[in-house]
């Protein structure tokens, strides 16, 4: 079910910015694009927030025009993409999406991504030291990781999916989740990429997975208040209220059937 040409958001779109963005691909190879005068920050995702849930709630926040581009078809969306992914068959240096172009800068991989654009608008107040705010993110992302099947996209089969959320690992990370957490947020009293990193996920697992398992009594973030605050805080960012794209696309989360087998598996 795809929906939309284009979300966007910014109020100061120039005339060239608008002839850049009819033109995606030239965009890659123009130098000039780049710079504090010109802050047009493009992500190229499929049509929901997902993976680059952090990088679109990071452009709001800034108050930067961004574009989200994709198609509206699955046909056109890769069409759109593949010439900067080599998933797609890109000759790149980039390979799945959610990746970020910002002028001659391509940054993919959600948690660097997320950290480019971090540090470019500043997100990183109270981080004394980069590399545990990346380990942060990184962890989360294997958490996330563990609900998915290797291309990245699809849920774990039910069963699978019962063993790894009753399992201790799972138990175990969530723990660590609560002791990583200053408070309010990751750092502190000042929310940081790593913040906007764990929205993505929370949101992402309640839509996906964590939501629709309620029906069989699944509460699985029951005891994550702290991370649960994190991601209700940077959730209700007045500046979400611009942001159009759904967290998740109805086809990517658990239907009434993988519900029902979750309920059955041993
Ligand atoms: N580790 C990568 C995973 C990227 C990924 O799996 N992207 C998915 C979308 S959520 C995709 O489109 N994959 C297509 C593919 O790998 O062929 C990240 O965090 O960015």
């Amino acid at each position: 079910m795809f929906f939309s040409a284009e979300f966007r958001v910014g109020s100061h779109i120039q005339e060239r910015e608008r002839e850049l963005l009819n033109n995606l691909p030239g965009v890659l190879d123009t130098a000039e694009t780049r710079g504090p005068l010109f802050v047009m920050i493009q992500i190229h995702y499929w049509p929901m927030l997902g993976r680059a849930g952090a990088l679109i709630r990071m452009c709001a926040e800034a108050g930067v025009d961004y574009t989200h581009s994709t198609a509206a078809d699955p046909q056109s969306t890769i069409e759109l993409l593949a010439p900067h992914l080599a998933a797609l068959g890109g000759k790149v240096t980039n390979f799945a999406p959610p990746l970020v172009v910002d002028g001659n800068i391509c940054v993919s991989q959600s948690v660097a991504a997320t950290a480019y654009l971090g540090e470019r608008f500043g997100f990183t107040e109270n981080i004394s030291i980069m590399a545990v705010a990346v380990q942060y993110c990184l962890d989360l992302h294997d958490f996330f990781s563990s609900f998915v099947q290797s291309d990245g996209m699809s849920v774990l089969d039910p069963a699978q999916l019962k063993r790894w959320i009753e399992g201790e690992r799972c138990a175990s990370m969530l723990e660590m989740f609560e002791e990583q957490i200053v408070g309010p947020f990751y750092f502190g009293d000042k929310f940081t990429f790593v913040d906007f990193f764990a929205c993505q996920v929370v949101t992402l697992l309640d839509a996906r997975v964590l939501g629709p398992l309620e029906t069989v009594s699944v509460a699985l973030l029951d005891k994550s208040t702290k991370l649960r605050e994190v991601s209700n805080r940077i959730a209700a960012l007045p500046s979400a209220a611009s942001i159009k794209a759904p967290v998740a696309l109805g086809e990517y989360c658990l239907g009434a059937d993988a519900v029902e087998e979750y309920r059955c598996a041993k």
